[in-house]
């Protein structure tokens, strides 16, 4: 090699010592580079202390700064950065085909677009690490993936290894608002919005940049797909470079949600019709105006026609004439429209038998398939409803072969938990992407499809609804983050296994000592499923309460109304009746090869049955059982085995920091205590409307229950709980007396060890004051101060709002007094549900 052109010392050595200081608050996300311990870093011995970067953009100072960070803090020795390669010495040679040309006159191997190689060179005596990139993009992702297999202590590959993205479009879409707040979002206020405009400090957004380019995310909508109108104001636009700025040394690109009715609402315009040539020079200008203050903008993302947005319908326009009319005013610049095949009319017929919302994309999209700009990505959720435990892949997938289409995935956990509940998403994910749609009577599995690959499509991928906020740790629960993890891996490799994606993130995350990597991995690997055991099984979708807040259990909110989220449950039967022969024939949007393995209930996969077929309650499902005593099983088995997160966790005390132990610990001892508040609220409603009683007796069968509007009450009073199954027995108490109330009851159980749990509710609005007292003995006291996701505007004891304490190992006998006092707070007025004293 040829020595370069000094370009002199970024910095000076740095020298990493074991107790080099990384975060425990989970701020650092996967990225913490935890001292190793001497017998692995030795194992990496070999890798030079001298890192030299040829490049000099803002991308291959990050990476280069970035290496020496990572490996100085884990391998604990000096790493020095320089732009000179000497002759002779050992090094790690950071550089891209640009730089490397520009430097030795050598041509690298060919590489794709932000792909990258790692491998050892030695020549004589000089020992050097290369990490190649195809771009800077490529090389800071050579770089990240090289700390990876360090701190997760796995060998270095010696020979030349190339890795290349799935696709173009990997992309996360954060639901933020101007004014701070985030549409579902489950951790804070925005990183990026606070009252109307950016922020002033945009540090978490650099640092949200490179969690992001760390697992290969290369954009970031940053405002929320019911965009403001505002974004498109010059003054927004100037305000948005700000951002940009911050994540362009990541190689994250920015783009914006825009709503279709700006040329008129921002322009002044008298239309907005997609077609009219002062529409299409309004477009053309605004967008020359972002990319002056923007160059390397990614584009725009387009809700329209859906949830109250304009769009062209208005005119009687198609989105592709929509799309289209932007992405020509994009092309020049390079910039894409990501349109969202989410279109659909939310004032369906609930007695219309054939009015189907998951017909919708395909009824609004199938025939402009190959109308679209080559520039226009359709960007398609997962399944045709929206973002439910469990669903079918969008037919969609399989009938735009002409259209690039990115894959929509929500990691926020909107129906799933809202980052209170533990829900490793990506083998959900991965039940999607893997679905092979048989498009053509051939394999055209999802994530083929997604990536552009089976249709020979230019552009194609994957985009996330992270909604990460303002919260230390980004997501609020620890667990939460593998999902952004994940999805940023299968952006990158969507054929990468659930373990091997949940292995290195809890490695990375936790530490790679044995017990708590396979006792982590063991708790994720299951939650998605024991998640839908307790919410919603065999496809009828997350039972939660979707004129609310899609929190708790709410089930018949879904029904009878225009959301089109209906699973027509009556006392004879339940489930949609999609198929061709008697339903709303959905199924017959599916390649002929799936259609007929779903239209007959007999090969109908049992978890999507009810998504597909309308049943009786006693229909038999493959494994035996009926569907209602499935429903049963499936929710006592769910919350069963939520109980044991806690204990399961407590293991590891001591072997994690404290600080996230305790976290996630309270996180698990909640969501144990709202899994039974689902798994009641559920069965009690199944065999309500059933007729038909749980084999086992448990249902509506609580023995060591203690109704609250049982006990003896000073000043307490009852209410009826709505939804009636989101209360034990259909009743809370409440206390209207600001002094307090208090419920008393003699205990009729035999001398024992026993736990006590009180269910209550705990709103936003006030922090309630309760203390519980043994024959007027102080048991423990309590202040109803949680910020549950939905509490904040709920009011009302429910579902969402239920939760409990539980106060182990008391002591008690036949005749004895357990009391409890409540003291309201603002409009928080003390709500009991029950008391129950079980044995350990
Ligand atoms: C941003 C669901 C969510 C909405 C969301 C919408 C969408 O309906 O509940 O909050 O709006 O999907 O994806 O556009």
């Amino acid at each position: 090699m040829n020595r370069r052109r000094v370009l002199g010392l970024v910095a000076p050595g740095l020298v990493a010592l074991g107790s080099l200081a990384y975060g425990e608050s989970g701020a650092e996300g996967w990225l913490r580079y935890a001292p190793l311990s001497n017998a692995a870093a030795a194992s990496y011995v070999a890798l030079p202390s001298q890192i030299v970067v040829l490049g000099d953009t803002p991308t291959d100072q990050a990476a280069a700064t970035e290496l020496q960070r990572g490996l100085a803090s884990m391998l604990g020795r000096g790493f020095t950065v320089s732009h000179e390669l000497p002759e002779e010495g050992d090094a790690i040679v950071v550089a891209n085909l640009a730089t490397l040309s520009r430097a030795f006159a050598l041509r690298g191997d060919k590489l794709p677009p932000e792909s990258f190689t790692l491998g050892e060179k030695a020549e004589g005596k000089t020992h050097r690490y290369i990490i190649l990139g195809a771009d800077p993009r490529g090389e800071l992702y050579g770089v990240f993936h090289l700390l990876a297999l360090v701190g997760a202590e796995k060998p270095l590959p010696a020979k030349p290894a190339a890795e290349s993205p799935s696709s173009p479009i990997r992309w996360v879409n954060q639901w933020d608002n101007l004014n701070g707040t985030i549409e579902r979002g489950y951790a804070g206020r925005s990183i990026f919005f606070d009252d109307g405009h950016v922020r002033s400090d945009l540090t978490r957004v650099s640092d949200y940049g490179r969690l992001l380019a760390s697992v290969g995310i290369n954009g970031v909508t940053v405002n929320n797909v019911n965009s403001d109108l505002r974004t498109l104001e010059p003054e927004m636009i100037v305000e948005f470079a700000r951002i940009a700025d911050q994540l362009r040394p990541w190689g994250v690109r920015m783009s914006l949600s825009v709503d279709l009715s700006s040329p008129q609402m921002v322009g002044h315009l008298t239309t907005f019709d997609p077609v009219d040539p002062a529409v299409v020079a309004w477009w053309k200008s605004k967008v020359d105006e972002i990319y002056k203050a923007i160059p390397d903008f990614g584009g725009f993302v387009i809700k329209a026609d859906s949830e109250g947005r304009l769009g062209p319908s208005k005119y009687g326009r198609t989105p592709a004439e929509a799309a289209n009319a932007v992405a020509r005013a994009l092309k020049p610049h390079g910039g894409v429209v990501l349109y969202r095949g989410f279109v659909y009319n939310n004032h369906l017929d609930y007695n219309d038998l054939k009015a189907d919302r998951a017909r919708a994309g395909y009824d609004n999209f199938h025939a402009l398939d190959g109308k679209f700009e080559s520039n226009v990505v359709i960007q398609v959720k997962n399944g045709p409803i929206d973002f439910q435990v469990r669903e079918p892949a969008s037919p969609l997938f399989a009938v735009l072969q002409h259209t690039s289409q990115a894959i929509e995935l929500q990691i926020t956990q909107e129906y799933l938990g809202q980052q209170r509940h533990m829900v490793f998403l990506v083998p959900m994910w991965k039940a999607t992407l893997d679905t092979d749609m048989r498009a053509d009577n051939r394999s055209t599995p999802v994530k083929e499809i997604a990536e552009g690959k089976s249709f020979r499509q230019p552009l194609g991928g994957f985009v996330g609804v992270a909604n990460v906020g303002l919260d230390t740790n980004w997501m609020h629960h620890p667990m939460a983050m593998a999902n952004l993890y994940g999805f940023g891996k299968l952006t990158w490799n969507p054929d990468l296994t659930t373990d091997q994606i949940l292995d290195t993130w809890t490695r990375l995350t936790w530490g790679n000592d044995f017990t708590v990597v396979s006792t982590i991995d063991e708790l994720q690997r299951h939650s998605w499923h024991v998640y839908e055991q307790y919410t919603g099984n065999l496809g009828i979708g997350t039972l939660t309460n979707i004129l609310g807040y899609h929190y708790g259990p709410g089930i018949e909110s879904a029904e009878r109304n225009g959301w089109g989220q209906w699973f027509r449950g009556d006392a004879k039967g339940i489930g949609m009746d999609r198929t061709v022969a008697t339903g709303t024939g959905y199924i017959g949007q599916y390649p002929p090869e799936l259609a007929k393995v779903y239209e007959d209930v007999n090969t109908c996969p049992d978890d999507l049955l009810l998504f597909m077929h309308h049943v009786p309650y006693s229909h038999v499902l493959h494994d035996g059982k009926t569907v209602v005593q499935f429903v049963y099983d499936a929710h006592y088995e769910g919350a069963a085995t939520a109980q044991t997160y806690s204990p399961r966790w407590q293991t590891l005390k001591g072997l994690v920091d404290d600080e996230r132990y305790e976290q996630t610990l309270k996180l698990f001892t909640y969501q144990a205590g709202h899994a039974n508040v689902w798994r009641d609220a559920v069965t009690r409603w199944f065999q309500k409307e059933s007729g038909i009683p749980d084999k086992l007796g448990r249902v509506g069968n609580y023995p060591d229950r203690i109704e609250a509007e049982d006990m003896t009450a000073e000043g307490y009073t009852p209410v009826d709980v709505k939804p009636w199954e989101t209360a034990s027995n259909s009743k809370a108490v409440v206390c209207n007396q600001p002094s307090g109330c208090t419920l008393s009851t003699t205990l009729d159980k035999p001398a024992g060890t026993y736990n006590i749990t009180v269910q209550y509710f705990d709103y936003w609005s006030g922090k309630s004051h309760f203390a519980l007292e043994l024959n007027h003995q102080p048991i423990g006291q309590w202040i109803a101060d949680d910020t549950l996701p939905p509490a904040r505007p709920d009011l009302h004891p429910d579902g969402e709002t239920s939760t409990r304490i539980t106060f182990p190992n008391i002591a008690l006998k036949t005749g004895d007094t357990l009391s409890l006092r409540g003291i309201p707070d603002n409009t928080e007025s003390a709500p009991v549900d029950y008391i129950e004293i079980s044995k350990q």
